[in-house]
């Protein structure tokens, strides 16, 4: 029924070098103090990458000291705006120059594509940059008329030392998106990378500071959730935290934020974002973005559109050429020319996407296709497809977060935009339709910070992104993001009538 285009047998060995394995705080990479390291693991075999340096709350309480020492002090935040921005533009000349290596480094932390980090998201990162640099010296208060002869003055300040949590399904666009805008508006940083996937922001950082970046700036600690990640969420000293992870652990931050300091938290949290099919929509045009929308990074993206919706006229030939589609998708090691699909990115991922699937098949969907491991080691995962679902089976209402697709039929817009929006997430949503009014209709009425019609996954670097509900608090990109790191300072004087 299955048939692979390759199966893992001698993983190909990249040609980069791991030079930077220890955290990097103050402009220095030191090893951690307990002097503890983890192992970062290839997903294509489960071996050891390298052993990285291991922060947890001392390291992190070292590198808040530098990144508050450095925003008190600066220069960061006191240098000019068009300084920053240059610095921000060399780094950006600095990875395109690094870029295969950079993107080699993310495939075999990570498991995706070289091909897709080389060409698609590593460009999207420079430009990220480019984006930011080209904010930071535009960003400016206001003047307000006020009742009463006041002058009033509205500063934006930058809000101090940012905190900032990343996942490992895009370690390094995570990084842009939360690095860029931070360092934009003048604050200093403490990143903490995902276990999973700690060497390239290691490496980008190396190069930030190579581009001129002042120490202290941008320090990143590697290490676990529980420690390092917690130490930060519930730090006395950081002013503001950024998440990007499960919609669980981002409670738990929001939580250690508020029992700490009460630092203001945005969080980019999981999905189940709603695909929706109109029966007037090409059909093969659908199928493949639907397949693109799911299966894209393993399936391992918070916006997948993981709920395909299919009108009853079209679903049958839908199915059958959506099941074709999945079969014909290359997995194999991630290095290897043509192919769309890694492996997963470590066995707790693996293990649950397999779990979803077998919860599937014991709710009666129909497999149509997959359902399986590829190979013997690593985490590779068939691409499967599921028809037949109904709204309240697991397959449906959990984030899989994996090569998984699941497809359930509709009849009337009404009942699709309610059968859609009756999720506790809300991050996207995807439409399509030749019809305008359908468009409308159904990008009104879909609760999600982003509707995608006739397309997928189009990320630019003006466009926000954040979720409704459980899928998050705030915005991420284009000009929302700058609030995020912004204080407001109203400055009041009389105009006349002096007091003194
Ligand atoms: O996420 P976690 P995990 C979803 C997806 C996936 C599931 C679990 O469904 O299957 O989450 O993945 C740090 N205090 N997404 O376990 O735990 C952790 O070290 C502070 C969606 O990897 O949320 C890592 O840096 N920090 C998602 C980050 O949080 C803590 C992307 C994310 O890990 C912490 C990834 C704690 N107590 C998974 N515990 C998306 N929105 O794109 C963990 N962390």
């Amino acid at each position: 029924r299955f048939s692979t285009a390759a199966v893992l047998e001698e993983p190909i060995s990249p040609p980069v070098q791991i030079n930077y394995t220890k955290l990097l705080i103050n402009g220095q990479f030191v090893d951690s103090a307990s002097g503890k390291t983890f192992p970062t693991l290839d997903p294509r075999t489960g071996e050891v990458i390298a052993h990285v340096a291991e922060g947890d709350a001392e390291d992190i309480n070292r590198a808040v000291s530098a990144a508050r020492k450095a925003f008190d002090e600066g220069p960061w935040p006191k240098m000019s705006a068009y300084e920053r921005s240059r610095i921000m533009l060399r780094f950006a000349d600095l990875i395109e120059k690094n870029i295969e290596e950079l993107a080699q480094l993310e495939t075999w932390d990570n498991g995706k594509p070289y091909e897709q980090a080389l060409t698609s998201e590593l460009p999207i990162f420079v430009r990220l940059f480019h984006y930011y640099a080209g904010w930071a010296d535009k960003i400016h208060g206001l003047t307000v008329p006020a009742d009463g002869p006041h002058h009033v003055q509205v500063l934006h300040e930058p809000i101090g030392v940012a905190g900032q949590i990343i996942p490992w399904n895009f370690p390094l666009l995570m990084f842009a998106w939360k690095v860029g805008p931070a360092l934009a508006c003048g604050n200093t940083i403490v990143l903490k990378s995902a276990e999973q996937t700690p060497l390239t922001a290691l490496y980008a950082a190396k190069l930030f500071h190579e581009a001129g970046l002042p120490d202290g700036v941008l320090n990143i600690v590697s290490g676990f959730g529980p420690t390092a990640g917690a130490a930060l969420a519930s730090h006395m000293d950081v002013d503001k935290l950024a998440f990007t992870g499960s919609t669980e652990t981002g409670k738990i931050v929001l939580e250690l934020a508020a029992r700490s300091n009460l630092k203001p938290v945005t969080l980019e949290l999981g999905g189940k974002s709603p695909f929706i099919i109109c029966e007037d929509a090409d059909i093969d045009k659908a199928v493949e973005q639907a397949h693109f929308a799911l299966f894209f990074n393993q399936g391992q993206c918070c916006c997948a559109g993981s709920r395909t919706f299919v009108h009853e006229r079209i679903y049958d030939e839908f199915i059958e050429k959506a099941t074709a589609r999945a079969m014909k998708r290359t997995v194999g090691d991630p290095f290897k020319k043509g192919i769309e699909q890694g492996p997963q990115i470590d066995s707790e991922q693996f293990e649950k996407v397999l779990r979803y699937i077998k919860s599937g098949i014991d709710s009666n969907a129909s497999l149509q296709c997959g359902g399986e491991r590829v190979g013997s080691k690593g985490y590779f995962i068939q691409p499967t497809v599921f028809s037949d679902v109904k709204d309240d089976m697991l397959i449906a209402t959990d984030e899989i977060f994996g090569p998984v697709q699941t497809i359930l039929k509709f009849k009337e817009i009404d009942e699709v935009i309610k059968r859609a929006n009756a999720t506790r997430y809300g991050l996207a949503a995807g439409v399509f339709t030749r019809n305008i009014d359908t468009a409308n209709t159904l990008s009104r009425g879909l609760k999600a910070g982003t509707v995608w019609i006739n397309c997928y996954d189009v990320f630019d670097a003006a466009i926000p992104f954040g979720g409704y509900k459980m899928s998050g608090i705030g915005r991420e990109k284009g000009v929302y993001s700058l609030n995020n790191y912004l204080q407001v300072k109203a400055v009041v004087s009389p105009l006349n009538n002096p007091a003194w």
